[in-house]
C-alpha cells in the first residue's frame, strides 16, 4: 500500500473566491492518505471553501488519513464544506479518524456542511472512521453535520463512532445533524454516535433536526446505539429541536438501536426510534430500548417500538408521552411492550402516593400531576390502566 505524505496545508480565502483543497490528490487505488493538517481562514464573502482530507473518491482498499481541519470563517454569504476523507467512498475503502473544527461565529448567511467521511455516497463495504466534528454557527446560518456520508449509505457499509458538537452562536440559525448518513439502505449499519446541539447565550432563535443515524432508514438498515443531547444556554425567543434516536422515517426491515435522548430546557420533540413507519410486513421493523428525558419545557415524547424508559427530573414541565405501550402498534407489530416512567427525582414515598396524583383529563387521557406545574399526560392511556410496574418511584 502506497502511503502519501503527511502535509500541513494553509489556505486563505478572500471575497469572491472559490477554493478547493485536497489533502492527498491523486491518491492511488489501495493507497493510504497522509495524516494532514489543513488550516483555512475565510476573510469575507461571498466565497466558497471546500476542504477534502484525502481525494475525490476512495476506492478499492484505500484508507483515508487521520486528518485535522481547522477553519476560521468570517463574512457574509460564505459556503464552507469539509469532507473528512473524500467525496465518495466505495469498495473496501476506510475513512480516517478525522477532527473537523469550523468556527463561523462571525458570519451572516453562511452555510456550513461538515462530513466525517464522504460528502456524498458510501457504498460496497466502505467504512466510516471515528470522527470528531465541531461546528459553531453565526447569524442566519444553516448547517449540515453528518458523521459518515452526506447522502446514502448502501450495501454493507458501516458508519463510524462519531462525535458531533454543534453550537448556534449567532442570532438565528438552523442545523441538521445526522450520526451516519442522510439515507441508510441495504445492509447499512450505523455507528454509535454522540450528537450535541447547543443554542448559545447570544441566540434569539435556534433549531435542530437531529437523528442518531439517518433521515430515512430502509432495507435492512440497522441503527447504532446513539446519544443525543440538546441544550439552550440563554433565553431565546424561540427554539425548535427535534431528536430521533434513529431516523425520521423507518421502512422495510429497519432496526432501531438503543438510544439515549436528552432534551433542552425548552419544549422539544423526542422520538426514541422514528416518527413514521412503513414496515415490509407486520413486525419487520424493530425499535430499540431507548431512554428519553425531555428536560425542562413542555416536551412531546414518543418512545417508538420496544420497551422504553421515560425519565422526568424536577421541573420537567407539562410533557406528553404520545405512545406509552403503543410503539410496537405504531410500527405495525402486535408484540407486547412495556414502557416505564421514572419519576424517582420527585421523591414520592411509594406507588400509593403517586397513584393518588393520577387522573383522567376531559379527553380520557391519564395525567400524572407531579407538582402544580409539572405534569405527564399519557395519550391514549386511562388512569385505571396504570399500575406500580409502569413506574420507578
Ligand atoms: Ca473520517
Ligand atoms: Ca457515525
Ligand atoms: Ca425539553
Ligand atoms: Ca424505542
Amino acid at each position: 500500500m502506497r502511503h502519501m505524505p503527511n502535509d500541513t496545508i494553509i489556505t486563505n480565502v478572500g471575497s469572491q473566491e472559490l477554493v478547493l483543497v485536497y489533502g492527498d490528490p491523486g491518491l492511488p487505488i489501495d493507497g493510504r492518505g497522509g495524516n494532514d493538517t489543513m488550516i483555512a481562514t475565510v476573510d469575507g464573502g461571498p466565497s466558497t471553501l471546500l476542504l477534502v482530507g484525502d481525494d475525490e473518491d476512495l476506492q478499492g482498499r484505500s484508507h483515508g488519513g487521520n486528518d485535522h481541519f481547522v477553519a476560521d470563517v468570517a463574512g457574509f454569504g460564505v459556503y464552507v464544506t469539509v469532507d473528512g476523507d473524500a467525496r465518495t467512498m466505495s469498495g473496501h475503502a476506510h475513512g480516517g479518524n478525522d477532527v473537523l473544527n469550523v468556527d463561523a461565529t462571525d458570519t451572516i448567511y453562511t452555510t456550513t456542511s461538515l462530513f466525517g467521511d464522504a460528502e456524498m455516497a458510501m457504498s460496497g463495504d466502505a467504512r466510516g472512521g471515528n470522527d470528531f466534528i465541531t461546528g459553531t454557527m453565526g447569524d442566519r446560518a444553516y448547517g449540515t453535520f453528518v458523521g459518515d456520508a452526506g447522502t446514502t449509505m448502501n450495501d454493507e457499509t458501516r458508519g463510524g463512532n462519531d462525535i458531533i458538537n454543534v453550537t448556534q452562536a449567532g442570532v438565528y440559525g438552523a442545523a441538521s445533524i445526522f450520526g451516519d448518513a442522510l439515507d441508510m439502505l441495504g445492509e447499512a449499519r450505523g455507528g454509535n454516535d454522540i450528537l450535541v446541539y447547543t443554542v448559545g447565550t447570544e441566540a434569539r432563535s435556534g433549531g435542530a433536526f437531529m437523528a442518531g443515524d439517518a433521515d430515512y432508514m430502509s432495507g435492512n438498515a440497522r441503527g447504532g446505539d446513539d446519544v443525543l443531547i440538546a441544550a439552550v444556554d440563554g433565553n431565546p425567543d424561540s427554539t425548535s429541536i427535534t431528536m430521533f434516536g434513529d431516523a425520521s422515517n423507518m421502512s422495510g426491515n429497519a432496526h432501531g438501536g438503543n438510544d439515549i435522548l436528552v432534551g433542552s430546557a425548552r419544549g422539544d420533540w423526542l422520538y426514541g426510534d422514528a416518527n413514521t413507519y412503513a414496515p415490509a410486513v407486520g413486525s419487520s421493523i424493530t425499535g430499540g430500548r431507548d431512554l428519553l428525558n425531555g428536560g425542562g419545557g413542555d416536551d412531546q415524547l414518543w418512545g417508538g417500538p420496544n420497551n422504553d424508559l421515560f425519565v422526568f427530573n424536577a421541573g420537567s414541565g407539562q410533557d406528553v408521552i404520545n405512545d406509552f405501550d403503543q410503539g410496537n402498534k405504531a410500527a405495525g407489530s402486535t408484540a407486547r411492550e412495556h414502557d416505564v416512567i421514572d419519576v424517582h427525582a420527585y421523591g414520592f414515598a411509594g406507588w400509593a402516593d403517586l397513584k393518588s396524583l393520577i387522573s383522567d383529563d376531559s379527553a380520557g387521557n391519564a395525567v400524572i400531576h407531579l407538582t402544580a406545574s409539572d405534569t405527564i399526560t399519557l395519550d391514549g392511556v386511562h388512569a385505571a390502566d396504570l399500575n406500580a410496574r409502569d413506574f420507578i418511584v
